[in-house]
């Protein structure tokens, strides 16, 4: 499982690192933002394919992501109502 926490509309992290051909399970913590958040992720930035959209989160609550298998490569994710809130997504 990774973990990735919203807080002061930015991600702790732009980099995210999964495992080649495995489903895997990312934690998503909203901090303490009065802001909702999510993890979606797309084929790279233009954001014209989208590989995963994850539910939105309130402030102060989690959520399980369960991701499909993706092919080794690197991709893009974002936050889908704050897309400044992004980064590469790393699989290998
Ligand atoms: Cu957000």
């Amino acid at each position: 499982m990774l973990t990735v926490t919203a807080e002061g509309l930015a991600f702790d992290t732009d980099c995210l690192a999964l495992p080649a051909g495995e489903a895997v399970t990312i934690r998503l913590v909203n901090a303490e933002d009065a802001e909702p958040h999510n993890v979606a992720i797309y084929a790279d930035s233009s954001r014209s394919t989208q590989l995963f959209g994850g539910d939105i989160v309130d402030g102060g609550e989690s959520i399980d992501y369960q991701i499909e298998a993706l092919a080794a490569g690197t991709y893009y994710f974002d936050c889908t109502i704050h897309p400044a809130m992004n980064g590469s997504v790393v699989v290998r």
